[in-house]
């Protein structure tokens, strides 16, 4: 099982080699556009991350139970971009 800093930092990778902002990278994975990551939308992410596939429902699953502050399963930009902070400050 990876750790969180190691998911977290292949996130980071991805979007500082991918995106010039976090923000565009937020948006491209937001398939339906709707402003927040779903499961599916995160699985995706982990995908493009280099996550193996066979983690990447929990590992989404974990990231939505850790980041998600308000409940809705579902994880917004301010929810993505703590996140993302959370990396930076490391
Ligand atoms: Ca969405």
């Amino acid at each position: 099982m990876l750790s969180k800093e190691t998911i977290l930092n292949k996130i980071q990778i991805l979007i500082t080699h991918h995106f010039n902002t976090p923000e565009e990278a937020f948006a491209f994975f937001d398939k339906d556009g709707d402003g927040k990551l779903n499961k599916a939308e995160i699985v995706k992410l982990l995908k493009e991350a280099e996550i193996n596939g066979f983690i990447r429902g929990m590992i989404s699953s974990n990231l939505i139970e850790g980041y998600d502050k308000d409940g809705s399963g579902l994880i917004d930009w301010d929810e993505f971009k703590s996140a993302i902070d959370e990396i930076s400050e490391k």
